[in-house]
């Protein structure tokens, strides 16, 4: 067993469209415990910081106006595993290419627009997690 911590955000055409509370829930069923949730506005300065790794790509320009256009539902997420076992839950970028019962290939129809970010490795877990929150903020329950 392997206790882990993963950043979940819920991205702006996921609060559009009102899909937040569906996605929470299919976290909380899975057995995932929420150890910190917020709504947050991205500026673009934290933007282009979160998603550094992608600076200088051809889409990088429309990830940022797109992430900054309106908020987001970020949390982080506990459990065994949790990294691999959130990523397997939302799916491939693709929301064309992701499975039915997937977030992406229940919920999305786009590689940019596609409902969910979820941390892809420890070390990214934790930049993600200290750019969405403060220590203070992520609760011992
Ligand atoms: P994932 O979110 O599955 O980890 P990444 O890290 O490769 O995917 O990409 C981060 C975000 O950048 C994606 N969620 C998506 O919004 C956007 N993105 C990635 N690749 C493309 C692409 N080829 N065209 C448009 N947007 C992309």
């Amino acid at each position: 067993m392997v206790i882990e911590q993963t950043l979940v955000m819920i991205k702006p055409d996921g609060v559009k469209r009102r899909l937040i509370g569906e996605i929470i829930s299919r976290f909380e069923k899975k057995g995932l415990k929420i150890k910190a949730l917020k709504m947050h506005w991205f500026t673009r300065e934290e933007a282009e910081e979160f998603y550094s790794v992608h600076r200088g790509k051809p889409f990088f320009e429309s990830l940022i106006g797109f992430i900054t256009s309106g908020p987001v539902v970020a949390m982080v997420l506990e459990g065994d595993n949790a990294i691999n076992v959130v990523r397997l839950m939302i799916g491939p970028t693709d929301g064309r290419e992701a499975p039915p019962g997937t977030i992406r290939g229940d919920y999305a129809l786009s590689k940019s627009e596609n409902v969910v970010h979820a941390s892809d490795s420890p070390e990214n877990a934790k930049k993600e997690i200290s750019i969405l929150f403060k220590d203070n903020e992520i609760y011992e329950w």
